[in-house]
């Protein structure tokens, strides 16, 4: 009777256990973003709660879950036992309900402490992690005492479906028209104050490795710390519904040794090289202004008026392209040294210019902005993204017309913003 009561509980164990088994092998934990794999004091922190949580339910489960089955078999009933009397219903044992109260509380604060500890924790950067901050080697110049001892800031813009970068302290923000889309960069071992805002509806930013999720709200400022304890490139992504290609507004974190970080700050604050004359990049150059793409890009040096979509001062600096969705490197080879690399997904192989340019056709011809054979905009690479198609009049007989990138063009173009490093 036991043995077969045991044989059946087994029927419905092992497939369990094979599942468990199967999801839980060391490389699938450490997969691009995985929160079980930490990177930094924050990702730390929240892994550790986690933890001590699980531990705390693993224990519930096994004390509940085996109280249970000693009483199903203990009291059951045996061959050639007459039905036991139901017992009278009655106040209890006192002493195993306080007990029971007790132990539930107990639990609770054993939960709470390091749950509370953490909040305030990941709030804000800690006292001990402020001065180490290099702002004024950052910068460029000296800066003023006071300023160089704060933490590194970034302002984290949230937009559908892309986040914007501003680091306000080193010159890079959309108002002086340095901006940094898509991939946020870091220096290795030091404290970064996030500071998140929207543009929009609510958006969330999560990098699971390095730390998260704090919600995007418009008309409100929130905040949260960052720091990231090696260098490589981090997986990030919006934990927030919010509309169509919500699942298609990714970011990447990139974490620098503070030297290269600092060559990273001046490269972004330069102006984009001049393009040669008679190239066909030179070509696409004439096309970003004729085809309404200044009213909404940046390009420093060269167009200066539009500011809705991502800067693209230095857009061949990226290794990704359109909210990040995009990767700009051999993706076979990436997947094969996430696959051998030690470290996990932090090694990245370098930009591919081809894979980097069927990449910019794809998407400046899907984006809306190129009309489809049936003269309506498409919007294959992210639904419903905001990269608009405008409608405009022909000379001819003022009618509207949609505009249309021949594949010329759309190589013209693609050459152009290649040169954008
Ligand atoms: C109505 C404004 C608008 C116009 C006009 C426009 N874009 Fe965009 N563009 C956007 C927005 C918004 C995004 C971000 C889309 C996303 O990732 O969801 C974007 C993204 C891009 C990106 C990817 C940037 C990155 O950092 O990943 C490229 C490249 C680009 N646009 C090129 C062009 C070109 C070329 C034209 C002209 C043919 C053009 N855009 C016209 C708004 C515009
Ligand atoms: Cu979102």
């Amino acid at each position: 009777m036991f043995s077969r009561l045991l044989s059946r509980l087994g029927l419905f164990a092992a497939p369990l256990f094979a599942l468990v088994a199967a999801g839980c092998s060391k490389a699938d934990l450490t997969v691009r973003q995985s929160t079980l794999d930490p990177k930094g004091p924050v990702a730390q922190m929240q892994y550790d709660v986690f933890m001590d949580t699980v531990w705390l339910v693993v224990v519930l489960f096994v004390l509940v879950g085996g109280l249970l089955v000693y009483a199903v078999v203990r009291f059951r009933s045996r061959p050639g036992e007459t039905a036991a009397p139901i017992v009278e219903e009655g106040h209890g044992n006192p002493l195993v309900e306080i007990g029971l109260i007790t132990a539930s509380i107990g639990a609770l604060v054993f939960i709470a402490v390091p749950t509370l500890s953490a909040i305030w924790y990941t709030d804000d950067v800690p006292a001990e992690s402020v001065p180490k901050s290099k702002l004024s080697a950052w910068y460029g110049q000296p800066l003023d005492k006071a300023v160089a001892e704060q933490v590194l800031e970034i302002d984290v813009i949230g937009k559908q479906w892309w986040f914007r970068f501003e680091y306000p302290q080193l010159g890079l923000t959309n108002d002086a028209k340095h901006s940094v889309p898509n991939e946020m960069v870091i220096p290795k071992g030091v404290a970064v104050r996030i500071n998140l805002r929207s543009e929009d509806v609510i958006h969330s930013f999560w990098i699971p490795k390095i730390a998260g999720k704090v919600d995007l709200m418009p008309g409100r400022k929130n905040r949260m710390w960052i720091q990231a304890d090696q260098v490589g490139h981090y997986y990030g992504q919006c934990a927030e519904f919010c509309g169509d290609s919500h699942a298609y507004m990714l970011f990447r974190v990139e974490v620098l040794e503070p030297a290269d970080f600092a060559k990273w700050v001046a490269a972004q604050k330069a102006d984009a090289a001049p393009v040669a004359a008679g190239s066909k990049a030179e070509q696409g150059k004439n096309l970003f202004a004729a085809k309404s793409c200044v009213m909404c890009h940046n390009v420093g040096g060269h167009f200066g008026a539009g500011a809705f979509g991502p800067d693209l001062t230095h857009l061949a600096s990226r290794k990704s392209l359109a909210g990040a969705w995009l990767d700009n490197r051999d993706p076979k080879a990436q997947r094969a040294l996430e696959q051998t690399s030690p470290l996990g997904t932090e090694a990245s192989v370098p930009v591919d210019r081809a894979t980097f340019k069927a990449n910019l056709i794809k998407w400046i011809g899907s984006s809306g902005i190129a009309a489809g054979a049936d003269g309506q905009p498409t919007k294959d690479v992210k639904p419903g993204n905001r990269m608009h198609y405008y409608k405009m009049f022909n000379v001819a007989g003022l009618r509207e017309t949609h505009q249309k990138l021949t594949a010329d063009e759309l190589d013209a173009l693609a050459e152009y913003l290649l040169t954008l490093k």
